[in-house]
């Protein structure tokens, strides 16, 4: 397995909108395992192909603590097939937005239907972190941030705090 290089905002790539998966393949079964490399080396509970350049529907998560890991969902195509009415406020972070946080809001229950690893379609429902985490990654793949459900000021000042920070990096290497 590898750990890929994740992507911060603002790039492009991750604003484009994914394209679906024909087949989990071993190609993307491969995919799938560096993604989840990745996401572990890098302490998320998520991770969406958008983020290491990779425009496909893929989707991994881990909401488990790092002494419990081991089984992480890999996900082709998901699709969000029921919603609760009720919505939950939760805070958020990504991992191409580093150190930033905010609140959002979103559905509390989602049954999500997917291709697994093995090529199979699988449906679970979701609650709590995992509810949060999958509605998370499936934005990825249609190029939504979370920094997207915030304000238009508070969102430009995040994405141009990203871009000086990376600016600066870029002059010291
Ligand atoms: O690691 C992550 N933590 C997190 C916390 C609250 C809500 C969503 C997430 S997902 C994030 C990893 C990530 O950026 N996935 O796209
Ligand atoms: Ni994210």
């Amino acid at each position: 397995m590898t750990v890929l290089p994740i992507l911060i905002a603002p790039d492009p790539k991750l604003k484009a909108k994914a394209k679906k998966v024909d087949a989990v393949d071993d190609e993307t079964l491969k995919l799938m395992n560096d993604m989840v490399e990745t996401m572990h080396s890098a302490n998320g509970i998520g991770l969406a192909a958008p983020q290491v350049g990779v425009s496909k529907r893929i989707i991994v998560v881990d909401i488990l603590p790092k002494d419990e890991r081991g089984r992480p969902i890999r996900m082709a195509n998901p699709e969000i097939i029921w919603a609760s009415e009720e919505d939950e406020l939760r805070e958020e972070g990504c991992l191409s937005l580093p150190d930033q946080y905010a609140d959002v809001l979103r559905p509390k229950n989602v049954r999500v239907r997917y291709v697994d690893h093995e090529n199979e379609i699988r449906e679970i429902d979701a609650e709590g972190m995992l509810s949060v985490c999958v509605q998370h990654e499936i934005d990825h793949l249609e190029g939504t941030l979370f920094v997207d459900y915030l304000s238009t000021l508070r969102r430009k000042m995040i994405i141009r705090k990203l871009q000086k920070i990376q600016k600066l990096a870029e002059a010291n290497a």
